[in-house]
């Protein structure tokens, strides 16, 4: 039986880029004019979670209280040091295997979104050069809940003019594979079975997956 897939939904840092490395600079150097230590260990919990949520994350890791007016202030400090970081980003900021990916997709025909929760999704696209390739963009600035709730995954099948039952979501984060299957959507884990064993298809990264190698997969699952 073959598959009904029409649409590929990516999310953004772990799966198209990794940003991770500068929000953890950004965040460590916020901890450090806090007074404490982020360790890249710490740093794993804050993939996939929005802004205020990573900032509440640092906090209790620190022991932290800050009143509303100051978790703002925080929030923008940090922000603004993770601008000045990828803006510097080129294509070569691009993980391998993803743009091999998202060309053998357009050349199949099949629809390509973004499904990202961060609100510095667009500035990331321009300089990576991979804007080109999405025909649809949902960030954080058109969300108002956070993965695993599915809203930026139903927005982005909305935008391809799909059924969510038509799309496959790639995602490197927990809360975004339960995002996607609260979607009703099939997923590919990219990252470790320990945090992405409920995903269908799981792979370390994107290297040497080719959209033929999915549709066999897929169609082997049954749809
Ligand atoms: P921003 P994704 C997420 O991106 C990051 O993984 C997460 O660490 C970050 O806090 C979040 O975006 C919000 O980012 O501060 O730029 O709005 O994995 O959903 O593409
Ligand atoms: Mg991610």
């Amino acid at each position: 039986m073959s598959h009904t897939i029409k649409g590929i939904i990516f999310d953004l840092d772990g799966v198209l880029v990794d940003t991770a490395k500068y929000h953890f600079q950004a965040w460590s150097q916020l901890g450090e004019s806090l007074g404490f230590t982020f360790t890249l260990e710490d740093n794993e919990r804050l993939k996939g979670v929005s802004r205020l949520a990573s900032l509440e994350i640092l906090l209790s890791i620190g022991k932290v209280n800050l009143s509303d007016e100051e978790k703002k202030s925080a929030m923008e400090k940090k922000n603004k040091n993770y601008v000045n970081m990828i803006s510097q980003m080129t294509p070569e900021g691009i993980l391998p295997g993803a743009l091999d990916l998202l060309l053998e997709l357009k050349d199949k025909g099949v629809k390509t979104a973004l499904g990202s929760a961060s609100k510095n999704a667009p500035l990331i696209l321009e300089k990576t050069g991979l804007a080109d390739y999405l025909d649809a963009v949902v960030d954080g600035n058109r969300t108002s809940r956070a993965k695993p709730d599915p809203e930026v995954f139903l927005l982005a099948a909305e935008d391809l003019s799909l059924p969510p039952e038509e799309c496959l979501v790639f995602e490197d984060a927990e809360a975004g594979i339960e995002a996607a299957r609260n979607a009703g959507m099939k997923t590919v884990g990219i990252g470790h079975r320990d945090q992405l064993g409920k995903a269908d298809l799981l792979y370390p990264d994107l290297i040497g997956v080719t959209w033929s190698r999915i549709s066999e997969k897929l169609s082997a699952l049954g749809g």
